[in-house]
């Protein structure tokens, strides 16, 4: 128990850290990262593009980062607004058609929203997965107080590899929904922004490798978000 707040304080610490580093690259350079609009995503465990902006947000030119982290270098080169711009991944007016309008092969990028800022997170290959056992939580922030009309948690069937096979709805088990859940009812949290977080439980039906993808159905509108989270299961 102990562990796990101290890991929650550090990453909490570093996603400070990261705010101030994004906000000095724009006073060095001029070059603005994608305005941060209030949205959100999951940042535990953290979906791609909030991994790759946590790990190498301060060092994105990095070239160990070929060899370290592939998949986070391939979408740096790709945009680095895909990763600025963590929390701007969504949808609006869907109207819950979630199957018919995101393929295969686009489910990270929920169909190359918003101009395609996500595309780089459907490459097919090693992404860092994150150490989670059977039973495990997730945490998505969220900036503007949404709050949830529900969330869906799919992942992968026993026997998917993400490193070598493309996302697809077939691939995928619902294994958890979260019903209505009014922002009142998240913790207020100050970092990385203001907003409120919302953790909830997932028992995964299978050990090993995995791709998690939430489907957040945000309340305040017709506004969905999908974010794929990478997964070594205990
Ligand atoms: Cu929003």
């Amino acid at each position: 128990m102990s562990a796990r707040v101290t890991v929650r304080r550090a990453s909490l610490a570093r996603l400070l850290a990261l705010a101030a580093a994004a906000l000095a690259v724009v006073a060095v350079t001029g070059t603005a990262p994608t305005p941060a609009y209030a949205h959100g995503n999951i940042i535990d465990a953290p979906s791609r593009n909030v991994g790759c902006w946590l790990r190498w947000g301060n060092d994105f030119n990095n070239p160990a980062m070929q060899t370290q982290d592939p998949m986070c270098w391939q979408a740096w080169r790709a945009n680095p607004n895909t990763m600025w711009n963590w929390m701007g991944l969504y949808r609006d007016g869907m109207g819950r058609n979630f199957q018919s309008a995101v393929p295969d092969g686009t489910l990270c990028s929920m169909n190359r929203a918003q101009n395609g800022l996500g595309t780089s997170l459907d490459a097919v290959g090693n992404w860092r997965a994150k150490d989670v056992g059977r039973n495990f939580r997730l945490t998505l922030l969220d900036q503007a107080s949404h709050g949830a009309d529900f969330i869906r948690v799919y992942l992968t069937k026993a026997g998917f590899d993400p490193t070598t096979q493309p996302l697809g709805w077939g691939d995928l088990d619902l294994v958890t929904t979260v019903g209505n859940t009014p922002a009142s009812q998240w913790q207020r949290v100050t970092t990385p922004t203001s907003g409120v977080q919302l953790s909830f439980d997932v028992a995964a039906n299978h050990s090993g490798r995995a791709v998690v993808l939430t489907i957040w159905q945000a309340s305040h509108n017709d506004q969905a978000y999908f974010m794929c989270s990478d997964v070594n299961i205990a």
